[in-house]
């Protein structure tokens, strides 16, 4: 089965953000691949990659990056796919380097932009699912069945406290 979101990252430096967002994709039981794509270490691949994404069956692409964070935005740039681009917590700026370079697109090319880190990446992959049960009810009830559990762990919690 062909995969329907695509996580790409610029380095596998980036796994450790990027995992929670194939977690998320994970619980919903989401087809999706993973790869490591450079913006600046590989631009004919990310082009390569960005331009046959659809054609492929791709319908959502998760790119996670840091510092000079490039490929979100290249990539939003050879695709009309949906694009929600994840800033990777930099050692040296603590990701807000990663956020500005992410999130400011110049009108015409729209990147979703996330929180920065695990946060961030964690709702990355929501999102793609939700963006898919706009045309698929099972992902939809899904979504629907997360939500309840997310409520009634707090409301325990909640309980907990006395
Ligand atoms: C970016 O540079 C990557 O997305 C990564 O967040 C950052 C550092 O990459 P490495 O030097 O760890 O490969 O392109």
């Amino acid at each position: 089965m062909n995969p329907e979101v695509a996580v790409i990252m610029g380095s596998t430096s980036d796994w450790e953000t990027m995992k929670f967002a194939c977690q998320s994709l994970d619980e919903l039981a989401i087809n999706y691949e993973k790869r490591v794509i450079s913006a600046h270490r590989t631009p004919d691949l990310m082009f390569d990659f960005s331009e046959k994404a659809r054609t492929r069956g791709v319908k959502v692409i998760i790119a996670g990056a840091g510092g000079a964070a490039h490929l979100p935005g290249m990539v939003a740039a050879k695709t009309t796919l949906p694009v929600i681009g994840v800033p990777v917590q930099s050692s040296t700026l603590n990701g807000l380097d990663s956020l500005l370079s992410i999130v400011q697109m110049p009108g015409g090319i729209p990147v979703a932009t996330t929180a920065i880190g695990k946060a961030g990446a964690t709702n990355a992959g929501l999102l793609a699912a939700q963006m898919l049960s706009m045309y698929d009810k099972n992902i939809a009830l899904r979504l629907e069945k997360k939500r309840q559990q997310m409520t009634e762990t707090v409301l325990e919690s909640s309980e907990q406290l006395g």
